[in-house]
């Protein structure tokens, strides 16, 4: 859900490495097996010319892999990583796919989805060295008010589940970061970067290789505790063994293609973007196009429907406590959460996702919302505050909200 940041927590690679010759690579790389092979005596792992990985040789080589990652996982499990496992640096066909969705546009205005797809699908362009992924989930379902009730309220602010309590990106790369030192204390010095959400990589595809889940219909990583669930990944010059893939359990299920209220899903494992309350409410800056506008209904800030109805996550486990709702945010009046201005916005949002999003598009969403919900005089007050906000876009979208409840109010009842 980010655009590319390059992470200052990475040790031994630097940033540079990124865009280095041909030549430097090779020396790099054998400089990371070095690491690895002098760090655990007989484990080897290879990468290839055409940028495989080599399959690793000896018994010996398996037998220390396969304790070290056991004790890496349990390491995981210590630091409150729900589940933790191990994939190949290599994405197949995912990467195809990826192309697909692109020429199709599904990506709309994340131009940086398209402008760093050659690094996602190459994990050693991104970080030359790396052999393996080193995947971790970290749960965030939350003890908050439930969320029927508040999505049924058009008096109310809906807003997602992962986005009520404390930024993930930095909870995960914390936490993945302290996984890398305890990983350190095992092996001895290794190459690595630890991401969450941060820079150009298939979190999902990494999850689904290293057996933590399978991929939904609805996209995302989906297991039998639910979908809840942050991802993370440490690349790593580490040869590791891999993990199996678990198997799909979809089934005939397509309750979240039916429950998507703006027909997101276009297919099975299809998102597009353009049309997904989440990319229109947080990661799309301009206005948001009006024959969606009435199916986003109280969703200020993402959006959780596809999970809500999934079987699974009726399994789920409560999330780490970072994430619990902050200053009520769970079940807060839409026209109270309207009348901040961005000194209260950036006060209150200090340390949530939710700030990365700025005050005007907070203003654009909830106008939205305000035009979706029931005409009451405290709306309409609400509303009328901002008909003279400086910015177009806003006013534009406050506009439409007065014209939409003016509607109703005439309507017969
Ligand atoms: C871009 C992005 C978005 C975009 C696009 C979403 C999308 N589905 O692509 C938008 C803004 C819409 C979005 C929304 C959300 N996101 Co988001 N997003 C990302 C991001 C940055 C990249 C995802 C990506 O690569 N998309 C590109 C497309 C091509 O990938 P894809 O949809 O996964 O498509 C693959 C498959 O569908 C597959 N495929 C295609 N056809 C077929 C056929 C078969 C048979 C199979 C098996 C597979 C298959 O091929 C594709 C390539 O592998 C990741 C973080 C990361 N770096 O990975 C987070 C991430 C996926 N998002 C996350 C979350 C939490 C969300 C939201 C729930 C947030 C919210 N509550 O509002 C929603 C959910 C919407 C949804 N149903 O996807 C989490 C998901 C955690 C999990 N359990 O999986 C991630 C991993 C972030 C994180 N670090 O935790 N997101
Ligand atoms: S997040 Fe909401 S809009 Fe996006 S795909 Fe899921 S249900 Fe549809
Ligand atoms: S709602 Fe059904 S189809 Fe969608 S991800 Fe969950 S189990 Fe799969």
């Amino acid at each position: 859900m980010q655009p590319v940041q390059q992470g200052a927590n990475q040790r031994r690679f630097s940033c540079a490495q990124i865009t280095l010759q041909p030549d430097h690579r090779s020396r790099l790389q054998a400089r990371a097996q070095r690491f690895a092979e002098g760090a655990r005596g007989s484990l080897v792992g290879k990468i290839e010319k055409d940028g495989t990985i080599g399959a690793m040789h000896n018994q010996n080589s398996s037998r220390k892999g396969a304790e070290l990652a056991r004790a890496i996982k349990a390491r995981g499990h210590d630091l409150g990583f729900s589940a933790v496992g191990i994939a190949r640096a290599q994405i197949g066909i995912a990467g195809e796919r990826l192309r697909q969705w692109l020429a199709m546009g599904c990506h709309g205005s994340m131009d940086y989805m398209a402008r760093h797809a050659d690094l996602r699908c190459n994990p050693q362009a991104l970080l030359p060295g790396t052999l393996t992924v080193v995947s971790a989930a970290l749960d965030y379902k939350p003890a908050a008010a439930d969320p029927e009730s508040v999505l049924a309220d058009g008096t109310l602010a809906y807003i997602s589940r992962y986005a009520l309590g404390r930024d993930y990106h930095k909870t995960v790369r914390q936490r993945l970061q302290k996984l890398a030192g305890a990983i350190e204390e095992l092996a001895g010095p290794f190459g690595y970067r630890v991401f969450s959400d941060s820079a150009p990589v298939m979190e999902v595809e990494f999850a689904r290789q290293a057996g933590l889940g399978w991929r939904g219909k609805h996209t995302l990583l989906l297991s039998r505790q639910g979908s809840w669930r942050f991802l993370g990944d440490i690349y790593t010059n580490l040869p590791l063994p891999p993990d199996e893939p678990t198997s799909q359990h979809c089934g005939q299920c397509e309750a979240c293609l039916t429950a998507c209220p703006t027909a997101a899903i276009t297919a099975p494992y299809r998102v597009d973007a353009r049309r997904c309350i989440s990319y229109l409410t947080i990661e799309h800056d301009g206005p948001i196009p009006e024959p969606l506008r009435p199916f986003i209904g109280n969703r200020i800030y993402g959006c959780d429907d596809c999970q809500l109805c999934c079987p699974w996550n009726r399994f789920a486990s409560l999330g780490d406590p970072d994430f619990a709702p902050r200053n009520g945010l769970d079940a807060l009046p839409l026209a109270e959460l309207f009348a901040w201005q961005e000194d209260v916005f950036s006060l209150r949002l200090a340390g949530s996702p939710i700030r990365r999003i700025g005050h005007r598009r907070w203003l654009r969403n909830i106008a939205v919302a305000l035009g979706n919900g029931p005409a009451t005089e405290e709306s309409r007050r609400a509303l009328a505050l901002r008909t003279d906000y400086p910015d177009t876009m806003v006013r534009e979208h406050v506009v439409w909200a007065l014209a939409r409840l003016e509607a109703r109010a005439k309507r017969p009842t």
